[in-house]
């Protein structure tokens, strides 16, 4: 079959590597360098392996593993192979994982031997017939790992054919009510949205990613990596954000991505300044709002702009700030090309440019939908098939995007997503809690941080750090609670509606 008609993604980004494949693809933290070469073998040892259980295309592969240059091959052989890629979040704890591989059934699990137990009796559970660990020793050995199983498999691996809207990968993203839903993401979705964001911020060969943010996000995975992997670009990888380490290689990169809190951290720098940037071309932010102050405190520190876009998972990128136009600070940007954004009234009109709206978007980019939930998919679509982001916003004059609030209860903290019903039925779960409220108030460093309003029952004696203790156990440490507070009633509305404006109010 030709290649050239192969819509797998992973067969465009093949297409576009450099000439010279011996040249430097990453570069670690710790100094190991992988040429592109390496990529494209270890991909295939790997590719191969897959292919050698027997797996449908289509079917998944769900992966909870630390980052490393590896996780990366193990996502492009996935691509490669036909199946499909649910990355997990590190900080996922059992009951997280049990529901998100009860749901996604997976064919092949990989996570770090340290959760091996029971993230394999969850896979089992499941109907997962294959569990690995990636390459760090389990026990002592690494034997069973996947990467010492590739290695007896060979370095090509002919990418399996795809078509533009066969799956990619499922990301779960969770729900305002019930449980996290999985958005399917085709292989069209991913690639024109890579396509697109090559021309709209001017990749080159020669950039230098540095890359410190993680890899199971949109923000890591699909919008940093495919950047560098489409224009064939090097990245520097560091194992997770952390200031001095950045400002150590920004001197050798020319592109740099993170959410807002990493500009936060490394304005505090008193070090971080003209110097430190003097080798980069473009910052970008995204996946939380990045503060005015934090823009402008940029731009005097470095005398760059920092380009902020806007996305989410079901829709890879929206809009982005021009690179050559001006970058307009509290604003999202414009939309991408091919990408059609509306802001409309509660009857479902074009709101006038200023006028306050829901955001509406429709492209090549947007996924076709949930796993395996066709009723929610149809009420998140309008009859004429733009999808409802749940975002608020207005457009200015020229076409510049805001987004002014959410119309869907959600906390944004230090660029990850928590939905306060989640946390809220947990605590409610507690011996001793009659109800409770969670709320975001405003944050110097994560941006937003997660409140509890907890009212309990008469007699029961919990404090704030039991409550804390027990969501730790339970759920990813980035949704606990900063704080607890107790209080002996919620604020209601006439309709019985508890009033999070109030207690937002009260918190901040
Ligand atoms: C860690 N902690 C947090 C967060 N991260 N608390 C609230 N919010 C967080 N985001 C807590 C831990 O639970 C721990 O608490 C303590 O902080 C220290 O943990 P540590 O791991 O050391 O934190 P860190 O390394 O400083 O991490 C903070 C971080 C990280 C660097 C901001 O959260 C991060 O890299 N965030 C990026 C998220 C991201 O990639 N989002 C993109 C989503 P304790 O001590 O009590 O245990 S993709 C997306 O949104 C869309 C599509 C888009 O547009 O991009
Ligand atoms: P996720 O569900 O992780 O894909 O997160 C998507 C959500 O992040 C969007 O619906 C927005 O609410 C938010 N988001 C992403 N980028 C921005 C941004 N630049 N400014 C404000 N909110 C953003």
């Amino acid at each position: 079959m030709n290649d050239n008609l192969n819509a797998n993604l992973y067969a465009l980004f093949a297409s576009r590597f450099p000439a010279d494949r011996s040249a430097c693809c990453i570069e670690t933290h710790d100094g190991h360098y992988y040429s592109w070469d390496d990529l494209e073998r270890a991909s295939a040892r790997i590719a191969n392996l897959l292919a050698s259980l027997g797996l449908e295309p289509g079917e998944r592969v769900a992966v909870q593993v630390e980052k490393s240059p590896e996780a990366l091959m193990l996502y492009l052989a996935t691509i490669r192979a036909g199946l499909v890629y649910l990355p997990l979040n590190t900080a996922y704890r059992q009951s997280e994982i049990d529901y998100f591989l009860g749901d996604a059934e997976p064919a092949v699990v990989v996570c770090s031997p340290a959760n091996f137990g029971w993230v394999a009796q969850s896979a089992f559970k499941s109907g997962t017939r294959h569990v690995f660990t990636l390459d760090e020793l389990h026990n002592g050995r690494n034997s069973g790992s996947l990467l010492e199983r590739a290695a007896h498999h060979p370095d090509q691996f002919q990418t399996v054919q795809r078509a533009g809207d066969d799956l990619a990968a499922i990301l779960y993203t969770s729900g305002t009510t019930g449980r996290s839903k999985g958005a399917m993401l085709t292989h069209r979705n991913l690639a024109s949205n890579a396509e697109v964001l090559h021309r709209f911020w001017h990749w080159q060969q020669d950039d230098v990613l540095l890359h410190a943010l993680p890899l199971f996000h949109v923000h890591g995975l699909f919008v940093a990596s495919h950047g560098a992997l489409y224009s064939g670009s090097k990245m520097i990888f560091l194992p997770r954000f952390d200031s001095a380490q950045v400002m150590e290689y920004l001197g050798r990169s020319t592109v740099f991505m993170g959410v807002p809190t990493y500009y936060v951290r490394l304005l505090a720098d008193p070090r971080f300044g003209r110097e430190a940037c003097r080798n980069m071309r473009l910052f970008i932010s995204g996946s939380a709002p990045l503060l005015t102050e934090t823009f402008t405190d940029f731009q005097s520190r470095t005398d760059m702009t920092i380009l902020e876009r806007y996305g989410m998972s079901e829709t890879v990128m929206l809009t982005s700030n021009p690179y050559d136009g001006e970058r307009r600070g509290g604003t999202v940007g414009v939309p991408l090309p091919g990408v059609s954004v509306r802001v409309v009234n509660a009857g479902g009109e074009n709101c006038a440019v200023g006028d306050i709206g829901d955001i509406q978007v429709k492209g090549p980019n947007i996924f076709p939908g949930y796993w395996r939930m066709p009723e929610k998919t149809a009420e998140e679509f309008t009859a004429d098939g733009y999808f409802k982001t749940g975002d608020v916003g207005r457009f200015d004059h020229d076409g510049y995007l805001s987004i002014v609030g959410r119309s869907k209860d959600l906390i944004i903290s230090g660029g990850y997503n928590v939905y306060p019903k989640e946390i809220e039925s947990v605590i409610d779960e507690m011996d001793g809690v009659a109800e409770s409220a969670v709320i975001g108030v405003p944050h110097p460093d994560f941006g937003e941080a997660v409140n509890a309003v907890v009212v309990l029952k008469p007699g029961a004696t919990l404090s704030e750090s039991d409550v804390i203790q027990s969501l730790k156990a339970r759920i990813a440490n980035f949704k606990v609670p900063k704080r607890v507070h107790f209080v002996p009633e919620l604020p209601r509305n006439t309709m019985g509606k508890v009033q999070k404006n109030v207690l937002r109010d009260r918190y901040a």
